[in-house]
């Protein structure tokens, strides 16, 4: 069991009510079934928050919440834009079942889906550290959020063996300077805005997309974006950092 394994489950015995927070723009691919599972070992209620939910379209957001409702509740959040907060502090209170104490709430999650935002946007300060590097959060930390309610940020987590580099990359558990192959991670996250939102990817860059492969699509924002080498060939490693970078920083709509 890894460190932050423990640290989980640790948490998930101590509180009242878990939340599980996912990343609005791969809600699916950010569910940690092995948390899922213990929280569900451990007979706990838990709330699924579709966090980052300014990143994607309504439509997006309404396919997603009606899948993830058949597991457990689901509350969109914007931490951003403080949006849901009210909603997701009525939903803690009215599962946790708990009168005349504190209600203790773990926030749990794949690392960089925004645990220490949501706590913050919650609370209304900024007591949980939070950055767009993956892995800020190092130790488990207790916040108060009014007389009702005490969060305990953690440390994310990611499933034993989950060594994909493209879902790595993708979900900002690793920022491209940690990559190995940051062409492929490029390549999944183009073909990705290219089958969800290629408008977005297209404006964004100031390229038309025509049927062109991922690869090609990459040609195309290395020209654009003026990445060449010294013989005049564009520098695809460039522009392929570019894009993760744009992409693990929220810069696209999907
Ligand atoms: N656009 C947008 N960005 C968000 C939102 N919530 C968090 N972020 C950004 O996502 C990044 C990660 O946020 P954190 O709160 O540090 O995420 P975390 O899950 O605590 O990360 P670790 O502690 O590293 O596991 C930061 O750059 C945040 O600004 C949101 O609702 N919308
Ligand atoms: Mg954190």
């Amino acid at each position: 069991m890894t460190r932050y394994q423990r640290i989980s489950q640790d948490v998930i015995r101590k509180a009242d009510v878990l939340l599980e927070v996912v990343d609005a723009r791969f809600p699916d691919e950010t569910r940690n079934s092995e948390v899922e599972r213990d929280i569900a070992r451990a007979k706990k209620p838990f709330i699924i928050v579709i966090n980052k939910c300014d990143l994607v379209s309504k439509e997006h957001l309404e396919k997603a919440k009606s899948r993830l409702s058949k597991i457990a509740p689901t509350v969109f959040v914007s931490s951003k834009d403080r949006f849901g907060t009210t909603m997701l502090r009525h939903k803690i209170l009215e599962i946790a079942h708990i009168k005349g104490r504190e209600i203790l709430v773990g926030s749990l999650g794949y690392p960089n889906t925004g645990k220490s935002s949501v706590v913050n946007a919650v609370t209304g300060k900024h007591s949980a550290g939070t950055s767009s590097i993956s892995g800020h959060t190092k130790a488990v930390q207790h916040i108060k959020a009014g007389s009702r309610i005490k969060f305990i940020d953690t440390p994310g987590v990611i499933p034993f063996g989950e060594t994909d580099e493209y879902i790595q990359g993708m979900l900002a558990v690793k920022d491209s300077t940690h990559l190995q192959d940051p062409i492929g991670v490029a390549l999944k996250i183009i073909e990705k805005l290219c089958n969800e939102n290629k408008t977005a990817l297209e404006s964004f860059y100031h390229v038309t997309i025509e049927g062109e492969n991922s690869y090609e699509v990459l040609e195309l924002i290395g020209r654009e974006s003026n990445f060449l080498k010294k013989k005049g060939q564009i520098d695809e490693n460039r522009a392929a950092v570019k894009i993760i970078n744009d992409w693990q920083r929220g810069r696209f709509i999907v």
